[in-house]
């Protein structure tokens, strides 16, 4: 992850609200696309990574209302998890010579050739979502959510969860997202980081991909409970796999919540009712709504304006008692 780390160094961040996604502050200027900028109407060429998750029909509802909102006439695809989808997708915006291409990165690496197609055919690039591991001067920039911190905060979450019930041995079962993916790698990596400093105890027991889908977390899980009846805790990428690893440990005839602790990442409507069941313990929000930065970041690039390299969402954390009273206001 070394050319992302670098092109991070030193960038100011502009941090947007969880709840509308409006810009709310700005920091330093520092990368320009050259600009096109006018009056004519602007086409995106986007490729959505999948509808795996409810993460991603929110953030896909998200996209396709803010281009409508904001007069952008948007060209989507939806590449089924598959980067030779996505790549094939971009390569068809950049004959069809749209304006600008957005794309969010199932994995990170393997985009140096076409992001280079792009650079030649003279179209900016904003990825959203997920980073990559190309050359930061491929791309304008990266709206989206700083993975690493979430599975830090996942971690402090679980600490919470475990002051509240009893103590003794902390044996992590692990549903990591698509494999090389950005979300998977760096909260894998915040997650650890957190548990490796502060309590020696704290053992990952077993991790695997489930690929971020309901049907990956209720399988992975199934085999875990399996191999490693120790697990008393989950960490879960996301909610759908920790909704679909519930299934199985209900099947198995453990109690979600209690026998085995679940921590998970999202935030999405049905993430927090199992919250309220008490079968999910808390839960790191990543936000999905990121359609009007998106838009609004196009349209500064175009019109020649300089943008922040990485414009981070604001994001929250919940507990399982917040959750009813929290409930009512989520937006997805
Ligand atoms: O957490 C997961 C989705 O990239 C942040 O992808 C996104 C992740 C999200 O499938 O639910």
């Amino acid at each position: 992850m070394l050319s992302r780390r670098s092109f991070l160094t030193g960038t100011a961040i502009v941090a947007v609200t969880g709840a509308t996604g409006a810009l709310a502050a700005c920091g330093k200027k520092s990368t320009s696309s050259g600009g096109t900028g006018g009056s004519k109407t602007i086409t995106l060429g986007f490729s959505q990574v999948g509808s795996e998750s409810g993460w991603r029909s929110a953030n896909t509802d998200s996209i396709k209302s803010a281009a409508k909102a904001a007069g952008i006439n948007l060209k989507f695809s939806d590449a089924q998890q598959k980067q030779e989808n996505q790549i094939q997708a971009i390569r068809d915006y950049i004959s069809q010579k749209v304006d600008v291409i957005s794309f969010s990165p199932v994995v990170t690496t393997g985009w140096d050739t076409v992001l280079k197609e792009a650079q030649s055919a003279k179209i900016p690039v904003i990825l959203t979502d997920r980073q990559v591991d190309s050359d930061p001067s491929l791309f304008v920039t990266l709206v989206g959510s700083d993975f690493e911190i979430e599975g830090e905060r996942a971690a402090h979450l679980l600490e919470k969860v475990l002051q509240a019930g009893s103590a003794g041995a902390v044996n992590i079962a692990v549903l990591e997202g698509t494999t090389g993916s950005a979300p998977a790698i760096d909260r894998a990596k915040g997650f650890k980081k957190v548990m490796d400093a502060s309590d020696p105890s704290w053992k990952i027991v077993v991790s695997q991909t489930g690929d971020f889908t309901r049907d990956g977390g209720k399988q992975v899980m199934a085999a875990f409970l399996q191999s490693h009846p120790e697990a008393n805790v989950l960490f879960a990428h996301n909610d759908d796999m920790a909704i679909g690893a519930i299934q199985s440990i209900e099947a198995a005839g453990k109690k979600p919540g209690t026998d085995i602790k679940i921590v998970s990442i999202d935030g999405v409507h049905d993430g927090f009712v199992a919250m309220t069941q008490g079968k999910i313990n808390a839960i790191a929000e990543c936000n999905p709504l990121l359609g009007p930065q998106l838009m609004e970041t196009i349209k500064s690039v175009l019109a020649g304006s300089s943008v922040e390299k990485w414009i981070k969402t604001k994001e929250s954390d919940f507990m399982a008692a917040d959750a009813a009273a929290a409930l009512p206001n989520r937006q997805y």
